[in-house]
């Protein structure tokens, strides 16, 4: 495989808001490898790991699995997957996955002595920067864009409570849990990407196909 530096996407919104749906349509429209932060944790419950009841119990009560279980199955699937198009979808949930996140993309000391030649190229604007912005700049910890899909609270009860997939926090109980800790975790997060200009806000009110129309030209503007 080539050492082509990734794309990532990360797909944000609150409980139902639309990110599993869309990503459906933009895999489909745009060839990218979708990776829901949520359905990895299902899977590990289902596959019965060692932290499988800890990440069902967190779940039932709308709350955030530790950032580094997550971010080691995400870690996982980007490392096996020879599509370097990543949609990452329903994380990072807080800042401290996104903390996370940013870390395992971050390459080790060791590695960045194997870019020194890189490193020589660009001496004179190193000099301005701090050793961590150097970092970012070699290994591309940050994500291309994030997808906000912006839905409001009653939109999103309603698809939630009436999504009948057996989710065991797909109940009126766990979803007002799931959006009260979108609001003071998740929200954080796209604040930050905003003011890095790389959020993409979406009216996700609307038609499948009328939401996916505003998400088609972010993709089609990357491609050209
Ligand atoms: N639907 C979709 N689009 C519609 C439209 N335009 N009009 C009408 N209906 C529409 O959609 C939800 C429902 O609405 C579906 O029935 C769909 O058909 C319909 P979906 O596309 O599934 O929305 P999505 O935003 O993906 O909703 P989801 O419930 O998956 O969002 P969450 O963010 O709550 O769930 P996720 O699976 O990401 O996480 C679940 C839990 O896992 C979290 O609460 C947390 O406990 C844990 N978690 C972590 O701890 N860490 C992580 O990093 C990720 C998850
Ligand atoms: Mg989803």
């Amino acid at each position: 495989a080539t050492q082509e530096k990734p794309f990532i996407t990360f797909v944000l919104g609150g409980p139902g808001s639309g990110k599993g749906t869309q990503c459906e349509k933009i895999v489909e429209t745009f060839g990218f490898k979708h990776l829901s932060a949520g359905d990895l944790l299902r899977r590990e419950i289902a596959s019965k790991s060692e932290y499988g009841s800890m990440i069902l119990n967190t779940i039932r009560e709308g709350k955030i699995v530790p950032s580094q279980v997550t971010v080691k199955l995400i870690q996982r699937e980007m490392e096996s997957s020879d599509n370097k198009k990543f949609l990452i979808d329903g994380f990072p949930r807080s800042e401290e996955n996104r903390i996370a996140f940013e870390k395992i993309n971050t390459k080790t000391l060791s590695d960045l002595s194997a870019l020194c030649s890189k490193v020589k190229e660009t001496e004179c604007y190193i000099k301005e920067k701090s050793r961590r912005d150097l970092m970012k700049i070699l290994t591309g910890a940050e994500p291309n864009l994030v997808l906000f899909f912006d839905c409001p609270e009653k939109e999103m009860v309603k698809r939630v409570l009436s999504r009948n997939q057996g989710r065991v926090d797909d109940n009126i109980d766990t979803m007002k849990k799931r959006l009260k800790v979108f609001e003071a975790l998740n929200r954080p997060v796209i604040n930050y990407y905003s003011e890095r200009g790389k959020v993409f806000k979406i009216s996700a009110v609307g038609t499948v196909d009328e939401i996916f129309e505003q998400v088609r030209p972010i993709f089609a503007s990357c491609e050209a």
